[in-house]
């Protein structure tokens, strides 16, 4: 029987069922998901099945951008900043923590403070099921790259190396 979650995991556990996500379960793991790495031991499955939230922010508009990766990509930055057609920047914690209320390593793909333009790394697709965080780096939440896309509502793009 696991123990009663976290109040942040429990606002997450909330959003997925207001959303229509319920089959999503939250769990809180006793070891560290706060990165890809971590959390793929933790759970005992591939790094590739982790579910990335990285933030980004548009250097012009100072608007902030997700990109959901496979744990095992490495985000092109110049491709992104081509796609959005301004430059971009990673961006800093306090950034990520202010426009998506979400500290790093915790930052689930859904959400956030406000929305956020979402591009969602292909290679996910090729799993049937994926992880991703769910506001705590102890807690994350099992989904399909269906469920992905639909309550993220990104678009899909292939990361180039
Ligand atoms: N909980 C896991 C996935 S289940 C997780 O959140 N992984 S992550 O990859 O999405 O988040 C960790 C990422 O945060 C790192 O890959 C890195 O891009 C970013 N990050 C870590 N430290 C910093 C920092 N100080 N400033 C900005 N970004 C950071």
């Amino acid at each position: 029987m696991q123990k009663e979650l976290s109040a942040s995991a429990q606002k997450m556990q909330r959003i997925l069922e207001e959303r229509g996500f319920a089959h999503c379960t939250v769990v809180e793991l006793p070891s560290s998901t706060r990165t890809a790495q971590e959390a793929a031991q933790s759970i005992g499955c591939g790094v590739e099945q982790i579910v990335k939230s990285l933030v980004f922010r548009r250097q012009d508009s100072d608007t902030p951008i997700l990109v959901v990766a496979s744990g095992s990509n490495r985000v092109n930055e110049q491709q992104l900043s081509a796609l959005v057609g301004e430059p971009i920047e990673k961006a800093k914690a306090s950034y990520v923590q202010k426009r998506t209320g979400f500290a790093i390593g915790g930052v689930a793909p859904v959400g956030h403070a406000e929305p956020l333009q979402t591009f969602i790394d292909r290679d996910l697709l090729r799993y049937d099921e994926i992880w991703a965080a769910a506001g705590t780096p102890f807690a994350v939440f099992r989904l399909t790259p269906q469920d992905l896309i639909a309550m993220t509502k990104g678009e899909l793009i292939t990361i180039e190396a």
